[in-house]
């Protein structure tokens, strides 16, 4: 019986912080579906095909092992995706009391859905702080955002924000 998780996001861009949580959850189970979630709250910056190429370039220049598959859902509840890959588990980063309150009650509803629990880790402290909402204003100011997203993003934020 293999061990299937689901690690969804908006990964808009790709961040540190998201490919640290994608590569320790990677450790932890036989396969893991990296999911590009369309997130009608937040206004989008780059399309759901750049992020799911951005996040299958990163995870493979990062050497991150195992069966890792990157996918895209835009329609339908997340927890179908997971019933259709027979992932019983979905893994979510938390950083702080914010996220906890955010995700608390969507763990509960997935749960009582689909019969799907949520496994959340901790952040490592390097990366505890990043986000991509933080990435994407940094971008849009013109400035450096190297220190926190993988290269294959710094590469096509860096030519954005210098207009070449
Ligand atoms: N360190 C550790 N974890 C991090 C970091 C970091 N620096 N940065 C982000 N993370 C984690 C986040 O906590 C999150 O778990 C994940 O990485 C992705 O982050 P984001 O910002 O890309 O994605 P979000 O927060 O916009 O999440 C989008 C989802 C679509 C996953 C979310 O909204 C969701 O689960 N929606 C459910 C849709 C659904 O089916 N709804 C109906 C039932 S509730």
């Amino acid at each position: 019986d293999s061990r299937i998780a689901v690690v969804p996001g908006s990964f808009d861009p790709p961040t540190l912080g998201h490919l640290d949580v994608i590569r320790r959850a990677a450790g932890l189970f036989d396969q893991l579906h990296v999911l590009v979630v369309h997130n009608p709250g937040k206004e989008a910056m780059l399309p759901i095909a750049q992020r799911q190429s951005l996040l299958e370039q990163s995870i493979e220049e990062a050497g991150i092992e195992g069966d890792v598959i990157v996918a895209a859902w835009s329609v339908g509840l997340l927890v179908d995706y997971a019933t259709e890959v027979g992932a019983r588990v979905l893994v979510k980063g938390i950083r702080s009391q914010v996220d906890v309150a955010y995700e608390t009650p969507m763990a509960i509803v997935n749960r009582d859905l689909a019969h799907v629990e949520t496994v959340f880790l901790l952040p490592d402290p390097s990366h505890a702080l990043v986000s991509s909402s933080l990435v994407r204003q940094v971008a849009g100011l013109g400035g450096d955002v190297s220190p926190y997203v993988p290269p294959a993003v710094a590469r096509l934020l860096d030519t954005g924000a210098r207009g070449i």
